[in-house]
């Protein structure tokens, strides 16, 4: 069999880029977070000799991570599938129920699992299911409407996943195929224009607004696309400087001017979209909702199961900050030493770059862009919702992040 002309990885760069041209055109917001960032990275990376050592200054500018949000585990398994034609696959299964202040959702992330591949482009999708069967968040009666309303949507055209399943079996398609491909998934993701309708959309708030987030439309929407920087404190400043409000810390390791280690993170709200709404009269009325938001990142190197052990017991201390230097120690060559963090072959010059999100910070982040939280019952949870159900559901395995880091340690660097 002959390859094919446009290679997964191709086709990852091309739904990455094209993504976020529509995430331009939709959020203007998007625009100045990304020409903020690639000019914090051109000034870092003028000043600062190693600024590289954590990826080459093109691919951390092309960088993107995205998020969305789907209601059932046969929409998940729809994602998985699109996702697998772009050589992205589940890494790690994220319960942010779990979280000092929960949401209502599982989560993965779909990723290019290999280094090579992640230096062609290394495009990432972190996506949450709405956990309708946990009772704690969601009594008989709304499980019920709210699983009736997404059984009647389709959020992807069965066709564009039957395309999605023969590109990954092949490892690619033909050229006239890839840019129909491309512009039917950017599609998926894109915000409606269908009305919405106002009188579920309010019922849902009122009890959870994340449910109506998802439920409460027929279709999904990439809510945001991070941008990478090198160095987010100076990000942060230059956006407040140009009078945009960020939430107010940046989620994730505190500043040291010891190594960064795995991925810091901030984000502002956007502004009220115009959309329109049925209402129960009928009539199709104009409205705004705020459903998009902006978020950056600066990522660091991949934490052992030691290494990370060592931060989670930092970020319990009141002030992490304060305490930082209890913990981690000052230069790379100490990280290595200890078994703290990965590196190419042990070498303290090639750090692993981590590659996964956060748990408390993709909470905080989900809830500083809601407008309420959704109140959890105290009942026990039956939902079965692990890593195993997400698996078995989506009928793939879900990679443990710490596999692959060691897998990619063990290789010199992309
Ligand atoms: C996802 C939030 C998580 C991150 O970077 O941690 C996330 C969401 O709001 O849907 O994207
Ligand atoms: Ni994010």
């Amino acid at each position: 069999m002959t390859a094919p002309d446009v290679a997964t990885w191709q086709l990852r760069a091309r739904f990455a880029a094209a993504l976020s041209a529509m995430y331009g055109n939709e959020v203007p917001a998007y625009t100045t977070l990304v020409e903020v960032s690639e000019a914090v990275n051109r000034d870092y990376v003028a000043t600062h000799p190693q600024a590289q050592r954590l990826g080459s200054i093109e691919r951390v500018t092309a960088e993107r991570h995205g998020a969305i949000r789907v209601g059932t585990p046969g929409e998940l398994t729809d994602v998985a599938d699109l996702f697998a034609a772009f050589g992205m696959y589940p890494v790690g299964y994220y319960d942010l129920r779990e979280a000092a202040s929960p949401v209502p959702v599982v989560s993965t992330a779909f990723r290019p699992v290999d280094a090579t591949e992640l230096a062609r482009n290394p495009f990432r999708v972190f996506t949450s299911m709405l956990a309708t069967r946990d009772g704690r968040f969601f009594d008989a009666d709304l499980r019920r409407r709210v699983d009736e309303c997404l059984r009647t949507r389709t959020l992807f055209d069965p066709d564009l996943i039957a395309a999605a399943r023969r590109i990954a079996a092949g490892g690619g398609c033909a050229a006239d195929t890839a840019a129909d491909f491309i512009t039917r998934a950017v599609a998926a993701f894109a915000l409606s224009s269908e009305p919405v309708d106002r009188a579920w959309y309010s019922e849902l708030t009122a009890v959870s607004a994340i449910a109506a987030d998802i439920a409460g439309v027929p279709t999904t929407h990439i809510n945001h696309l991070t941008p990478r920087v090198l160095d987010i404190d100076d990000l942060y400043r230059r956006m407040t400087e140009r009078g945009i409000t960020m939430i107010d810390a940046i989620q994730g390791p505190p500043h040291s001017g010891r190594p960064n280690v795995l991925l810091r993170q901030t984000s502002f709200r956007a502004l009220a979209e115009p959309r329109r709404f049925r209402e129960p009269d009928g009539a199709v009325t104009d409205g705004t909702l705020r459903v998009r938001f902006g978020e950056v990142e600066a990522r660091g190197v991949a934490l052992t199961r030691k290494g990370r052990e060592r931060y989670d017991a930092a970020m319990a201390c009141t002030d992490p900050a304060a305490v930082w230097d209890d913990y981690f120690p000052t230069s790379d060559d100490e990280m290595a030493s200890q078994g703290l963090a990965y590196y190419h072959r042990g070498d303290p010059s090639a750090p692993v770059v981590y590659e996964d999100f956060l748990p408390a910070s993709a909470a905080g982040i989900f809830r500083s862009n809601l407008d309420a939280d959704t109140e959890a019952a105290a009942v026990a949870d039956e939902s079965g919702y692990d890593i195993d159900w997400m698996a078995g559901t989506i009928g793939r395995r879900i990679h443990d992040p710490y596999d692959l880091y060691d897998a990619t340690a063990q290789e010199a660097p992309a």
